[in-house]
């Protein structure tokens, strides 16, 4: 990857391999699968290896041997590296967004808005190479150092996404590589393009060979060795709840550090006095912003029965204009859902929904005729007279489809906003400032927003939830830089003789 001529080549045939050791190898199993756009599958983005477990042992056995060499590397000048990306990202953005909406089906307002989070990202982790701060605290010993310093994890396998494709991963591989690790990263097996393009550019900005390796393919086959390989030291998976569970099982078994950032059913709380207008263009950016296929999407609307029917006609009218196609068209708010299974999940909730009294307000279809006879289009969908227990308000369909409920009292919006087994996001509307310092104080998320949606995190704040949206770490923000380190503490005793801790306490 490190030569341009070979980049056009692998970009013109479209086929592409793994990156190992900085160099592209063909995939031991001789296997590919298709990448194709979502919103015509006619068009084929490119072939990807579909990997096997000896091809993830080939990268590992890269990323452990560049470990020894990346670890020495001092961490201002790993950052400069990143800032370098950083900056050949900005140039790189409008081409990059192209090849995600193409491969991912979001608007291209929007994957411009995923390339600027992984440049975003590589600029606040460029900075931290100058922070990486550890602790000095007074040893209780006369004439004795004590102190806490990072050091890397080593080889950090990383399972991404396909909802934020670029994003994701530099939330996983910038953090991880400022710290010294080196990383093997399985990029989701719908978006691979947009891992590869983060990828050439951390090498176009002079990282190492071995330093990141991209292994493709399919979870079973090449995600699970990565989790499973004796040689990597921590893995960090963002996906589904039900693939979480078994990447945690496995990790915890082999007692690997694992960060796991999974599902959410995010309520949006819209209390009596309100900025109503506001929040129906927060409920209709958060509800159907990428397609709904966020896992902070806002995917429960709570409203106040007093003004409940306004909020609704309203959301209604909007959500009916909206313009659902080819998020390379100009003018196109809402693309695709990203493949045939994720739109048949968005059916499957909707006759759930129907089978348990909801009222259908809006949508509940595939969308069909000539603009989108080709791709994966689900009609934005409200469900109304929705009941906290009913699973269209329990279970995530990350697709466009929100259910709205009604409440009686601030303290009712709050507990049927917790009564859900995530923790992800949270928002409400009110200009009550007692209300929303207690909304702040009392729902069970790991992101609460007041006046704005349950979307639109920033990098340099902790990102993740709590319940069964994760298992605790946080990505962004300097949690990501506790998930990548580990702590040593040392103790440096120049008295010249031996002081026992505990022991000689001068008493
Ligand atoms: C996700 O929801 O899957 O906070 C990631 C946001 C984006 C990242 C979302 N910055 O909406």
């Amino acid at each position: 990857m490190a030569a341009k001529k070979n980049t056009k080549k692998q970009t013109k045939t479209t086929q592409f391999k793994n990156w190992i050791g900085g160099k592209w190898a063909v995939p031991h199993t001789r296997k590919t699968f298709e990448n194709r756009n979502p919103a015509d599958t006619s068009d084929l983005v490119g072939t990807f290896p579909a990997s096997g477990p000896q091809d993830v042992d080939d990268a590992v056995v890269a990323a452990k041997e560049a470990f020894q060499t990346w670890r020495l590397v001092p961490a201002p000048k790993r950052a400069e590296i990143l800032y370098r990306t950083g900056e050949l990202l900005a140039e790189r953005k409008e081409q990059y967004a192209h090849d995600m909406t193409r491969e991912m089906g979001k608007v291209l307002e929007e994957t411009r808005g995923d390339v600027q989070e992984a440049i975003d990202t590589a600029f606040y982790m460029a900075g931290e190479g100058r922070r990486l701060f550890g602790h000095t605290t007074p040893s209780e010993l006369q004439s004795k150092f004590a102190m806490s310093v990072r050091m890397p994890v080593g080889v950090c396998g990383m399972i991404a996404p396909w909802n934020f494709p670029m994003a994701i991963p530099s939330w996983k591989l910038f953090p991880a590589l400022v710290c010294g690790n080196t990383c093997v990263i399985k990029p989701a097996e719908d978006t691979p393009l947009s891992t590869y393009n983060l990828v050439q550019t951390l090498v176009d900005a002079g990282l190492p060979k071995g330093v990141v390796n991209i292994v493709a393919g399919f979870g079973p086959d090449a995600g699970a060795p990565l989790v499973e390989h004796p040689d990597v030291d921590a893995i960090s998976f963002t996906g589904s709840s039900e693939v979480g569970r078994m990447v945690g099982q496995t990790a915890a078994a082999h007692f690997k550090p694992c960060s796991l950032e999974m599902g959410g059913k995010n309520a949006m709380i819209v209390m009596e006095d309100a900025n109503l207008e506001l929040a129906v263009e927060g409920a209709l950016w958060g509800a159907f912003g990428t397609t709904g296929q966020r896992c902070t999407a806002t995917s429960r609307i709570l409203l106040h029965k007093k003004i409940a029917k306004q909020f609704t006609a309203r959301l209604v009218e909007r959500t009916e204009k909206l313009r659902v196609g080819n998020g390379l068209v100009q003018g196109v708010q809402v693309g695709p859902q990203v493949n045939a299974q994720q739109i048949e999940t968005s059916e499957r909730y909707v006759a759930i929904a129907l089978a348990e009294g909801a009222n259908l307000l809006a949508g509940g279809k595939r969308l069909k005729g000539k603009a989108h006879a080709e791709g994966h289009f689900f009609a934005p969908t409200i469900f109304a007279g929705v009941k906290p227990g009913m699973r269209i308000a329990q279970e995530e369909v990350f697709g466009p489809v929100v259910a709205l409920l009604q409440f009686d009292s601030f303290e009712q919006a709050i507990e049927i906003a917790n009564g859900i087994s995530y923790g992800l996001s949270t928002s409400i509307y009110t200009r009550d400032v007692n209300r929303a310092y207690r909304a702040m104080r009392d729902l069970e998320a790991g992101i609460t927003y007041v006046n704005a949606p349950t979307i639109g995190a920033e990098v340099h704040l902790p990102f993740g939830g709590v319940k069964q949206t994760g298992n605790g770490h946080r990505e962004g923000g300097t949690g990501a830089l506790d998930f990548y380190t580990t702590w040593k503490s040392v103790y440096v005793d120049y008295s010249d003789r031996l002081q026992r801790a505990q022991i000689d306490t001068g008493e």
